[in-house]
């Protein structure tokens, strides 16, 4: 092929996209739909043509190395030098995990965005699924009026511009050029773990895990692996097979690369179950979910966000203290309390990282978490998983305590959350609409009704204002709250691409001094019955029990 003709960018012909709106975090979709033909491209093309800068601009690009990854980014390649970008620098045989892209994205000057090539938590492989995540120049996932406009976009799409040209090898970094596009193949792993050097003080977490204090970390085949060897076993001095498959895969092993207790049951086993190990961890498909276990302790993510903001000023990179805290709206208000003692502002956001990205931006908050095992802070604008697992290990290192202390210690203290969240997966769209819309219909008639053993004060439909920008963001879940300062939340998912996923989300508070030492389902028994009652899951799904029980 001549340089010229590699040069020539030309429009191939597609019908419309028309594809639902993204959800929760992208595009994202069964691997099979990713394949038909211009799918990926279409998507591609919508962004290429609505994120501002593009041409001229530089792009960072890269994803959790599932089946599929390397073979778009050939395509993007190609897309992104028919658009007139600058440069694109990309990572070898395309390893990044979210926050690593974050962290790249802000550092690497020029950059107008990046596109991350994931489907988080859900499995891999050609029989799973594939997505695409968009990042905004400050690092983080693309704020709603930029993901509408993709969205828009990709209404009347009838067309999209590539060039022609071989793949890259992207087995070992390099500069490449692909027509007047420059490629630069970077390692994605290294600029990450020298950021997570500066935040944290390595020698003195290696000296607690030299003082008989045995750790695992589960990288469930995916992202992370190549980032936990080098951080545990190479830097930290942790002995060989601390990292549990390590190897990134294609299919995550065939697993669901999802640290929860259903998803990593194997970890949780080792911990909950024997006491060959102290503390225990492991991240989803892209690196950016953390679950902590202790022995024979699980950490609650919303209890985790809590520890670590009444914690921060043990470590390094946060000893100064912090401006704030943020949590997602159905997020227990574990955060709240310690907040509230420590004098800072705490901040209720929708569902969905985007919506911690003008606070951090603002240098309102520092820390900011969910209750669906994400945690970060103002050190990128992904919530990133090793973090989490390096904060939790420099408090351990700091406090010299088992996990479990310091989590007793803490409700004690600050009094405790019981929460749980229950996740019914793969429902028929059309019965959880329904039985959202009957819900939200009846939400004006709950006040003063009984719920359990307490009374409704209020239900309603959350909606939230930015306090930076004041975009307003509306049905973000439907929540009861009770007059005892229990909340229940029903929430369908935006991330699943089987049906529909419905969560409901319980809280109860027990204020110090209270029963701290309960089995959550139990004490929410009530609530969850009453849950029930008021929504009739089980009639309308057909499902007797949740899929998931966090
Ligand atoms: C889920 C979680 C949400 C998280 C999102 C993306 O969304 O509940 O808290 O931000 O996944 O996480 P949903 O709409 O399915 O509840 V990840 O690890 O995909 O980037
Ligand atoms: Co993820």
């Amino acid at each position: 092929m001549s340089p010229s003709s590699l040069a020539d960018s030309h429009q191939v012909a597609i019908s419309p996209f028309n594809d639902q709106k993204p959800g929760t975090s992208g595009l994202r979709k069964s691997t099979k739909q990713f394949q038909t033909p211009h799918y990926l491209e279409s998507f591609i093309e919508a962004i290429l043509r609505v994120l501002p800068g593009v041409a001229g601009g530089t792009l960072i690009l890269g994803g959790d190395g599932r089946y599929g990854n390397r073979s778009a980014i050939q395509v993007i390649l190609r897309m992104a030098a028919a658009h007139g970008v600058a440069r694109v620098i990309t990572t070898t045989d395309g390893i990044l995990s979210t926050p690593a892209a974050s962290h790249l994205i802000r550092t690497t000057p020029g950059v107008v965005g990046g596109i991350i090539l994931s489907a988080s938590h859900n499995p891999g492989g050609p029989d799973g699924d594939f997505g695409v995540k968009l990042n905004g120049p400050n690092g983080g996932p693309a704020a709603e009026s930029l993901t509408d406009a993709v969205y828009g976009a990709t209404l009347s799409l009838d067309s999209y511009r590539t060039v022609a040209a071989p793949a890259l090898d992207l087995s070992k970094p390099a500069s490449h050029r692909l027509a007047g596009l420059a490629v630069e193949v970077v390692d994605g792993v290294s600029d990450y773990v020298s950021l997570m050097q500066r935040l944290f003080d390595f020698d003195r977490i290696a000296d607690l895990l030299r003082s008989d204090f045995p750790i695992v970390f589960d990288a469930l085949h995916a992202v992370t692996g190549p980032y936990a060897t080098q951080i545990f076993e190479d830097l930290l001095g942790c002995p060989v097979g601390t990292v549990r498959n390590g190897v990134a895969l294609e299919d995550f092993g065939g697993g669901h690369p999802d640290p929860n207790l259903t998803y990593a049951r194997d970890l949780a086993d080792l911990l909950l179950e024997g006491d060959a190990y102290r503390f225990g961890a492991a991240c989803d498909g892209d690196g950016d979910r953390n679950m902590i276990l202790g022995q024979r302790c699980f950490v609650n993510p919303s209890d985790s966000l809590a520890i670590l903001t009444a914690n921060a000023q043990l470590v390094p990179g946060y000893r100064d203290g912090l401006a704030g805290v943020a949590r997602s709206m159905p997020t227990s208000a574990a955060a709240d309390v310690v907040a509230a003692r420590l004098n800072i502002d705490c901040f209720e956001t929708p569902t969905g990282w985007k919506f911690f990205g003008n606070l951090l931006d603002a240098g309102r908050i520092t820390l900011c978490g969910e209750e669906s095992f994400g945690t970060g802070s103002n050190h990128v604008r992904e919530k990133d998983g090793l973090w989490a697992v390096l904060f939790w290990l420099s408090i351990l290192a700091s406090k010299r305590c088992s996990v479990a202390e310091l989590v007793s210690a803490h409700w004690a203290s600050y009094g405790r959350h019981y929460y749980s969240r229950h996740d019914y997966e793969a429902i028929d769209s059309g019965k959880a609409d329904a039985l959202f819309d009957r819900l939200r219909g009846g939400l004006d008639r709950m006040a003063g009704q009984r719920f359990g053993t307490a009374t409704i004060r209020l239900a309603d439909e959350f909606s939230y204002c930015d306090p930076i920008d004041a975009s307003v963001t509306s049905r973000q879940g439907l929540r009861i709250l009770l007059e005892d300062g229990s909340r229940v939340i029903f929430r369908l998912s935006g991330t699943g691409t089987k049906g529909a996923t419905l969560r409901l989300y319980l809280e109860r508070y027990e204020p110090s001094g209270g029963n701290i030492d309960l089995d959550p389902q139990r004490a929410l028994a009530d609530m969850i019955q009453a849950a029930d009652a008021l929504a009739d899951i089980h009639g309308t799904t057909g499902m007797d029990r949740p899929t998931v029980i966090t």
